[in-house]
């Protein structure tokens, strides 16, 4: 948390629910820096994350919209994370004692430069006591049919990315983005990473577990709505290296569990609405 306290408060929004768990989201790509869980910080954050208002946020949950990847149109990974995004609903208490907070994005001359598309998306936050639930909806305002593909780019923490399993990818077929896109099938329960990893798994279950995070005594449980892909990724050592918003050494620390929408485009008709979500529910880790 001591990057984000350092930050332009005009930049970041709180959502503090009491008892060490709170959340801060930067308005840069409505990017949620940090997710202290009891006391534990879930989220990874590079040390040498850049907060210039231009560069995409280097850990955190980042916003992929409209285009997962290298885009023809635009910056990879879409310009919602680039973005600044408006603060919809300042964070509030509901019965529960749940904080909730949303924030929006609209088409403008930037977006229309590359992307002529007309889009509002409402992207809400709900902080409860050991879950965190988001939900991006995308509105078409369009008059045309339009295409696009979205992923919430989720950086998890980890003292030994190692000694983090993500549980549930069993028998899927992945894209292996670091061997020339072979499509190959994934025969382990429990995937355990050691090198640089860039795989698309497509055709999810609604639910995945990620294991050993945070300090290493908390596991994960990933729920998703509409996002039938999860996406994993860790630079390891050279491509590291290679990112001037990356510590050397910080791929031991974290693991990149993408829950997305990216294998095939998502149409959307005039006037439609479609909602996808996720929810991140902390226990305590398997025993593996
Ligand atoms: O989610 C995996 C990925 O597509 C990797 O290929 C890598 O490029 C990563 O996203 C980070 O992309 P970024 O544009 O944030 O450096």
């Amino acid at each position: 948390m001591d990057v984000v306290q350092n930050l332009p408060q005009s930049d970041v929004v709180i959502l503090d629910r009491g008892d060490g768990t709170s959340a801060a989201v930067h308005l840069h790509g409505a990017t949620l820096l940090s997710w202290q869980c009891q006391g534990k910080e879930i989220l990874f954050l590079s040390q040498n994350a850049v907060f210039d208002h231009k560069k995409a946020i280097r850990g955190g949950v980042p916003l992929v919209f409209p285009h997962f990847g290298p885009w023809q149109h635009g910056p990879q990974h879409g310009f919602a994370r680039i973005k600044r995004w408006k603060l919809e609903i300042p964070p509030s208490k509901d019965k529960h004692g749940n904080v909730i907070s949303a924030f929006s994005l609209e088409d403008d001359e930037f977006t229309r430069s590359s992307w002529e598309k007309r889009f509002r998306l409402v992207y809400t936050l709900v902080l409860q006591e050991k879950e965190l639930s988001f939900s991006l909806v995308v509105h078409s305002n369009d008059q045309n049919p339009f295409e696009f593909t979205t992923l919430l780019h989720t950086y998890f923490r980890t003292p030994d990315v190692t000694r983090t399993a993500v549980i549930g990818l069993q028998q899927l077929k992945y894209t292996d983005k670091v061997n020339n896109d072979q499509v190959l099938e994934e025969t382990r329960e429990a995937i355990l990473l050691s090198e640089n990893y860039d795989r698309i798994y497509s055709n999810c279950p609604p639910e995945i577990v990620v294991g050993r995070i945070a300090d290493g005594n908390c596991s994960a449980v990933l729920r998703t709505l509409n996002f039938p892909d999860i996406v994993l990724w860790n630079p390891w050592t050279e491509k590291a290296k290679a990112m001037s918003d990356f510590g050397d050494e910080e791929y031991k620390n974290m693991i990149c569990v993408e829950a997305g929408n990216v294998s095939q485009p998502i149409k959307i008709d005039p006037g439609q609405q479609i909602e996808f979500t996720q929810s991140i529910q902390i226990l305590p880790a398997p025993s593996l």
